[in-house]
């Protein structure tokens, strides 16, 4: 079948929620992905952050077919072998107490919703349902009801209300405002390490010193959503590391399976997890033991092979190299780790998809973020000559 006979039946039959470049892909190894035509291209989105690992990891897949030959699914009805060993695993990596496993992103986060929420009564002492969350302009935390309630992007959340009550919206990287919102109702305030969706938005430095600060003063539970930042994104294992913080409850996901499955979780440093008792919170598919073995895969060959040096290493140089380049039409290129952003100015003639497009017939595949941005977020495996391959082509595009 051709690229365009794929598209069509796609049109005709997918419901129209999405609208992406024009490639219809087949086959992906390690940062590379192929279309049905036979095209190559490298891979700069890595699936929004979730094949860090890059593409079809051979250790992540043994793992996954492994499991998968021997048990996939007992539902927590039952243990299974696997889960305990996760649990230890990622405890002991990431400094946490306790784990709750679940599936997609948005799921991790309704999770800590519940949970802040059942502390704030139970433990902080709040009014029956008064409980307050304070969120940011231009969040991306996921698609729930609950979550696109709070969401500033018109186009995310219209049209899809009544939403649930009790959250608070403030700027991103003001810690003064964050002071000034709190009430002694105030359970959590929950945030992005660096906002992706909102651009690759890095807030000011010390920002996270004063909230850690702020949050311990007011007895207010601090969650970071590192769903896309985490799992060595950003050059360190969680982002929260930049700033010599810790959360009290951490929300992982995208690349915890390598790309292989939905698997998240919510990671605990005080006891909020310790709020739910037995019928309270679940998930058929969270923490079965195909998506443990995944998860416990995935973690190791991001330690084993270097992967959260290499981003931090090759982020540093391919940011360097992109500032070299001169065109009027840039405002801003930041980013942190392997997560990088070009900002255009307003108004640029054909904005970010524009550049997108062009870099995809250079065989780079990236993608716009609202009008005037582009990321490139490849793989962690990505190489030195890799990432000049990539600069040549940019260049051309942008130099
Ligand atoms: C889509 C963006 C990235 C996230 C953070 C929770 C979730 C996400 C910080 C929810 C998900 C995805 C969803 C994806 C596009 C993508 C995205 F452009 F929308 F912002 F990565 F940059 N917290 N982000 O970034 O996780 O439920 O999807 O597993 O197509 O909506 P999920």
């Amino acid at each position: 079948m051709e690229t365009s006979e794929y598209i069509s039946l796609e049109n005709e039959y997918g419901a129209s929620n999405y609208k992406p470049l024009d490639v219809v892909l087949t086959k992906g190894e390690g940062i590379w992905v192929w279309d049905v035509d036979g095209n190559k291209y490298m891979d700069c989105l890595a699936a929004y952050s979730a094949v860090n690992q890059g593409h079809c990891h051979p250790k992540i897949f043994k793992a996954m077919n492994d499991q998968a030959k021997k048990l996939t699914l007992t539902s927590r009805a039952f243990r299974n072998d696997q889960l305990p060993l996760l649990y230890k695993e990622l405890c002991e990596m990431t400094n946490s107490h306790k784990i709750l496993p679940m599936n997609s992103g948005a799921e991790a986060v309704e999770t800590a919703i519940k949970c802040v929420r059942k502390w704030g009564y139970e433990v902080k002492g709040i009014e029956e349902d008064k409980a307050e969350i304070i969120v940011c302009n231009d969040n991306f935390h996921g698609r729930t009801l609950s979550i696109v309630g709070f969401s500033t992007d018109d186009n995310a959340r219209d049209s899809f209300g009544p939403f649930p009550a009790g959250f608070k919206i403030i700027p991103y990287g003001d810690a003064e405002a964050l002071e000034k919102a709190i009430t002694k109702n105030t359970a959590a305030f929950m945030v992005e390490p660096i906002q992706g969706e909102a651009g690759v938005i890095i807030p000011p430095e010390g920002y996270f010193k004063k909230v850690r600060e702020i949050c311990d003063r007011n007895n207010v539970v601090l969650v970071l959503d590192e769903i896309q930042t985490g799992l060595g994104r950003t050059g360190a294992l969680l982002a929260e590391e930049h700033e010599g913080i810790e959360a009290d409850l951490t929300l992982i996901g995208k690349a915890l399976s390598g790309g292989f499955y939905p698997v998240s979780a919510v990671l605990s440093n005080k006891e909020v997890l310790e709020i739910l008792k037995p019928g309270q919170h679940g998930s058929t598919f969270g923490g079965n033991p195909l998506a443990c073995s995944i998860a416990r895969a995935s973690l190791q060959v991001l330690v084993d092979e270097g992967m959260i040096e290499n981003s931090k290493k090759m982020g540093e140089y391919f940011l360097s190299e992109l500032k070299k380049i001169n065109n009027k039409d840039i405002k801003d290129i930041r980013g942190r780790g392997l997560m990088i952003a070009i900002e255009l100015h307003e108004g640029t003639e054909g904005g970010a998809r524009a550049i997108a497009e062009k870099l995809q017939k250079l065989g780079i595949l990236c993608k716009e973020t609202h009008t005037y941005t582009v990321r490139f977020a490849p793989p962690l495996i990505i190489k030195k000559e890799e990432v000049d391959w990539a600069l040549e082509r940019i260049k051309q595009v942008l130099g």
